[in-house]
């Protein structure tokens, strides 16, 4: 389906509550709070990197959550790499952030691993790093 709001009402009704949290709905206040919020990012993320990207064979998986900064720079690269990945989503209160820190040793996001490759890393500046390394044509 199409339509952000769409989106979210069958989001709530299937795997929620059925009510959309306040703060979360698709309304103009939250597009345009979100958009003046991005403004100082200045589009990155919205664009693919010139040149072009590798495509990984198995799909990433990223940790991290909308609402961290360190995490969004994160996104933003993915973004611009074109990089298939599953996020899983750990934001706070999450029972996810538990089976981070068992496999990870620490909770900490974003966190990254790479099948591909074996690497897992912790470190926004550090991933964008290894990534566009690893990925940028
Ligand atoms: N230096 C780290 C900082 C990451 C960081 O502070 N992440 C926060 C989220 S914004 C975090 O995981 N805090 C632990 C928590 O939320 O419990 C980086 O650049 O990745």
């Amino acid at each position: 389906m199409y339509e952000s709001a769409d989106i979210i009402q069958y989001l709530v009704d299937t795997y929620g509550t059925g009510e959309t949290p306040s703060g979360l709905g698709a309304g103009t206040a939250n597009v345009v709070k979100i958009s003046l919020a991005l403004l100082p990012r200045f589009g990155k993320g919205s664009r693919v990197i010139s040149g072009g990207s590798k495509v990984p064979s198995k799909p990433l998986i990223y940790w991290g959550y909308e609402a961290s900064p360190f995490c969004r720079l994160v996104k933003e690269k993915l973004n611009e790499l074109e990089l298939p990945h599953v996020q899983k989503s750990c934001a706070r209160g999450s029972a996810k952030r538990k089976e981070l820190q068992a496999r990870a040793g620490k909770f900490l996001v974003p966190f990254i691993e790479d099948p591909n490759t074996g690497v897992s890393m912790y470190e926004s500046a550090e991933i964008m790093e290894y990534l566009e390394k690893t990925y940028a044509a």
